[in-house]
This record gives structure tokens, sequence and C-alpha cells, in this order.
């Protein structure tokens, strides 16, 4: 509802188009509508965090964007990592609860096995949106020599954290895009440019990886309760500009946060000859205490005791835990 509400007003500023776009439309529109290149403002950046190297899973390794310390003000994001991993390292045997995890590998193949026999590889472009829900073991592990990619967290509220897991898997032609005046956007969830992701979010949230040319421009509509955040993948040559167009620009494997606002972000590629690339993720708050004990996320201590406690004796999901391993 909010969201519509969000994406209605401001196409009804520029006549009902399009919830995204660019500088030179809006120019053109303000000519003839006198106000409209003032309602464009974009929502201003309040942090920016560089995603270090660790170590994690396996000899893998990851630059975790954003961690527990991001948690509150991104709601309901709880991790976001860029990893990059070759064999034999990888992330093996390990459960999750009560969150979402999003896969999006970028170069690569990553192989995954859960406890019900659930198994399959994701290549470059390709996703996997993993709902853990009650419970999920799997593995993750890499196909090929060079494997990266991003893997997001993404809470589910009170009344979902213990619903059947289930998995949406797209293929990268599956995934829409659209591209227009040196702007390309994947839709891996939500609505840009007039294109829809096919995907099923149950806390309802945006994720568009953006290519820009040098010296494009995009605005993106966010719904105004949501919380937004970019990530920064590739940025040539200090380029990778957001929030208002004279800001310092921003690095590759970095974490942009948006202030709240009604007005949706701006980007901008003032690189004169390498291109952008970074992902908009936004998402509605769910304004419910978080516990976080590694793979486990729950709104108190004691059900993170009971879920240790259900991991550990094989119940409440966690009944193959006890049969199972990966090959
Ligand atoms: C994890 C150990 C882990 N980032 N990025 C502990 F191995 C993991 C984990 C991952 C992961 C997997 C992929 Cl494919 C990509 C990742 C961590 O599996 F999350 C915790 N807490
Ligand atoms: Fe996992």
């Amino acid at each position: 509802m909010r969201r519509a509400a969000a994406i209605n007003r401001a196409n009804s500023l520029v006549g009902g188009l399009f919830s995204f776009r660019f500088t030179k439309h809006v120019k053109a529109m303000s000519s003839s509508s006198s106000s409209a290149s003032q309602d464009f403002v974009s929502r201003p950046v309040i942090k920016k965090v560089f995603a270090k190297l660790q170590k994690e899973g396996d000899g893998a390794v990851v630059r975790r964007g954003i961690s527990r310390s991001e948690q509150k003000l991104l709601d309901p994001f709880l991790m976001l990592d860029e990893f990059s991993v070759s064999p034999p390292a990888g992330f093996p045997d390990h459960p999750h609860r009560g969150f979402e995890t999003v896969t999006y590998v970028l170069e690569g193949g990553i192989t995954h096995q859960d406890f019900k026999g659930h198994k399959g590889t994701i290549y470059a472009g390709d996703v996997q949106w993993m709902t853990a829900g009650r419970g999920i073991i799997h593995s993750e592990m890499p196909e090929e020599e060079v494997n990266t990619g991003l893997q997001l967290w993404i809470n589910l509220s009170s009344n979902e954290k213990m619903i059947e897991p289930n998995y949406q898997e797209l293929s990268h032609s599956d995934i829409p895009s659209a591209e227009a005046n040196g702007v390309e956007v994947k839709v891996i969830a939500g609505e840009s440019m007039g294109v829809q992701s096919p995907v099923y979010t149950r806390t309802p949230t945006m994720f568009l990886d953006f290519t820009l040319q040098p010296g494009a421009h995009i605005h993106q509509n966010v719904p105004e309760s949501w919380n937004a955040f970019a990530y920064v993948l590739e940025s040539g040559e200090g380029g990778c500009v957001f929030g208002s167009s004279n800001a310092s620009p921003v690095s590759a494997h970095s974490v942009v946060v948006f202030g709240p606002g009604n007005d949706g972000v701006s980007a901008w590629n003032k690189s004169s000859s390498k291109k952008l690339r970074f992902v908009l993720i936004a998402g509605e708050p769910i304004g419910e205490p978080v516990v976080q004990y590694g793979p486990f996320v729950m709104n108190t201590q004691a059900e993170i005791d009971m879920t240790i406690e259900d991991y550990h004796y094989g119940k409440n999901g966690f009944e193959m835990a006890k049969y199972w391993m990966s090959q």
C-alpha cells in the first residue's frame, strides 16, 4: 500500500510515465511543468562503509558490507557479503533459521545442496532467493577457479520466521532488464524502468543491479518508509557519486546508506571513460527486536536458545540434521 502510494505520488509528478527518470527527462519536463526539477532531490547519504576483507566459512574471503552495526539503520537487512571463493574453500554444511538469503553470482558458479535433497548450481547472473524459515542446513561450494558474488540476508517478521523453507531460483534469463540513456538495470526484486521482477518478497524488498556508462545519471524511486543502501561493485576513477551531484565519490566495495525521505535516490557516473556498477537495495523495515546467533536470527534470546536446542536434537524443522551430510 505505502509503496504503491509513493510510486503514484512520484508518477503524478512526471505525468504518470515511469517511476524512474533521467536527468534529461527531468529537464525536458521541467520546461513544461515549472517546478519539476525541485521534486527530484535525492535522499541524503548518511553513512559510508568500506567493506574490508575477512575470512568466513572454510577458507573463503568476504567483504562484509553490512553487519551488526548497520542492522538498526538498515532493518530488514542483516548482512551483505561480497564473496570470493576458490576450491577447495567454500561454505560447507551449516544451518540457517529465521531469515532469507539471496545469493547473486557475479562470476563462476556456486553449488548448493540442502538436507531435504534440494541441489543445484547457480552461475554468473543467476539468483537463488532462499527462505530459510524454520530451518535449512546446506552447503554452498564453488564450481570454478574464480567465484564471486553477493549474499544478502533479509530478516523475516516474527510470524514468518518459522514457515516452511522455500526456494525461488532465477536463471539470468529470468531476470528482467531495461536499458536507456546509458543506464542498464537488472531487476532482481521490485520494479525499475518499467520492468518488474517475478520474485515474491515476503519482506517487501527492492534489489536492482545498475550499470551506468560514463556521464549517465539515474533517479530511482524508493517507497518512503523503506530503508535503502547501495553497494558499489565497480567504480572507475572516482566517478561514483550518490545523493547530490557534487558529493565526494565513493570507491568500489563501499556501502552507502541513504537517510529517510520520500524522494528516491540519485546516482551519477562522473567518470569520462569507465562504467560504474552498483546494486541498490531497499526494504520495508520490520521494526521488531533482532537477536542473532551466527546463522540463527530470532526476536528473543529464549527463541535463540530454543533454536540451538532444535538444531542439536534435530527438532522443529531440523529433523534431518542427524542423518544428512553434503556429498
Ligand atoms: C555464514 C559460516 C558461514 N557469507 N556468502 C558462518 F560459512 C556462513 C556462510 C556465508 C556465505 C555463503 C555464501 Cl555462498 C556467500 C556468505 C557467509 O555460509 F553465514 C556464517 N554465519
Ligand atoms: Fe548458507
